[in-house]
């Protein structure tokens, strides 16, 4: 039986590939920070008991900021492959700990990548690195490949590019199999509430079902190339089942405005919106709500740009050519952009009504997010 290691198991990615590596028969282990509330909300569908027979599933405490924890770890599992997924991983909130960011993000990786080599487990052990679209920043070229040059505009994407260096220079100084994954945007119904889509889905639900009025973003002029991260965690596997290491870009090869995306979001619950005015004054409207359930009158103002979303240096505009990995690995996505807002929305409509239904009993409601 395979054993993998996951860092970052507790995150949207390392919930999902948790599922597709148990489904192929590996033994899971997964390193889970300390937190001082519940913090396994996305895995604890997949808990065992310790005392259940056949056990594949194990959580470690552990941090990537601690070598002394991941040598030991990476010792006792004594992993096939590790799926390095750690990362302080929000853009704008790297500006705010640009530091620590680049401790976990960079030296993080450098930390699991040294563990393997000091551990003599060059040979046996298989590297996944988190790389991101996020290298590319400011655009050199589109379509993005493995061959466009990096220009990194925030904390995290610096942080990021020494983590993809130091995984190359890895794998050419010691031979060893480490691999990037440099990955476009990938979403789903667990991804973390502060990102865009995530934020769009849930704050579409809540203003459909009238638990609140207004949607407040950034910069709406943003293009992203956005997929479903169940497409993305079993091209994970793939890139360390290929016969070579090597770096990979995968991307659906669409990009769509964040503007775009709040106009598909509405769509889901039957409202078409319009937006109105430019820059910091542009506001979407609802112009009609076929939905029975849902009943918005038109006219409505439901979006608002606040600029304290804007960040200080920003990425306009990405879209990813995964030909290769297309070509070599086989990928082909099952969700498109509308899967995946459909899949997002129906899953936030649904706890949205949760929602709705506790504050109607009088309970509270927790709305704070950033
Ligand atoms: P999430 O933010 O959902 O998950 C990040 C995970 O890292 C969480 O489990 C988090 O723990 C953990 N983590 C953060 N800091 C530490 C630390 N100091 N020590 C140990 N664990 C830590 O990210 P995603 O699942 O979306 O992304 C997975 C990886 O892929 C990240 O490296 C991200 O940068 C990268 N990436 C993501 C893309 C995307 O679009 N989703 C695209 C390209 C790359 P906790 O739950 O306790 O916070
Ligand atoms: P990104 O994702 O920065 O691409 O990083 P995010 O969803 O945060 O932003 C996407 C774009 O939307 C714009 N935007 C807003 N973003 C947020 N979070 N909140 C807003 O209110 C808002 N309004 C507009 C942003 O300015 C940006 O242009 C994600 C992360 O998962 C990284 O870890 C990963 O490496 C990259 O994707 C690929």
């Amino acid at each position: 039986m395979k054993k993998a290691l996951i860092t970052g198991v507790t995150g949207q990615d390392g919930a999902y590939l948790s599922e597709l590596l148990l489904k192929k028969g590996y033994e899971v282990h997964g390193i889970k920070r300390r937190s001082s509330l519940f913090n396994t909300d996305r895995v604890d569908h997949l808990y065992q008991e310790p005392h259940e027979e056949g056990r594949r599933y194990f959580l470690h405490y552990g941090d990537m900021t601690d070598a002394t924890n991941l040598i030991r770890l990476i010792q006792q599992i004594q992993p096939d492959e590790i799926y390095n997924l750690a990362a302080m991983s929000h853009v704008k909130v790297s500006f705010e700990t640009p530091e620590y960011t680049a401790n976990v993000d960079a030296l993080g990786t450098l930390r699991v990548l040294d563990a393997v080599r000091v551990l003599g487990m060059e040979k046996k052990c298989r590297i996944y690195q988190a790389s991101t679209s996020e290298l590319y920043g400011k655009v050199q070229e589109v379509p993005q490949s493995e061959t466009t040059p990096f220009y990194p505009r925030s904390p995290y994407a610096v942080a990021k590019m020494y983590a993809y260096w130091i995984t190359v220079n890895y794998r050419e100084a010691y031979n060893m199999y480490a691999c990037n994954g440099i990955l476009f945007n990938h979403e789903s119904p667990v991804r973390g509430e502060t990102f865009v889509t995530r934020k769009i889905t849930r704050g579409v639900s809540k203003i459909a079902l009238g638990l609140q009025d207004k949607l407040y973003l950034g910069n709406l002029d943003a293009k992203r190339d956005w997929g479903h991260a169940k497409d993305y965690v079993r091209m994970m596997w793939m890139i360390l089942q290929h016969d070579q290491p090597e770096d990979w870009v995968i991307a659906t090869g669409k990009t769509t405005a964040v503007r775009d995306f709040v106009k598909m979001a509405f769509a889901e619950v039957g409202m078409e919106i319009e937006f109105r005015g430019k820059g910091v004054d542009e506001k979407g409207f609802v112009v009609s709500c076929a939905d029975a359930r849902f009943q918005i009158p038109e006219g409505t103002e439901v979006v608002n740009v606040d600029p304290k979303y804007f960040r200080p240096t920003e990425v306009e505009l990405l879209i990813g050519d995964a030909t290769k990995a297309r070509e070599k690995l086989g990928w082909v996505p099952e969700y498109d952009l509308q899967d995946l807002i459909k899949d997002m929305m129906e899953s936030d409509v649904k706890l949205m009504e949760k929602e709705k239904y506790l504050k109607n009993g009088g309970y509270d409601i927790f709305n704070y997010y950033e």
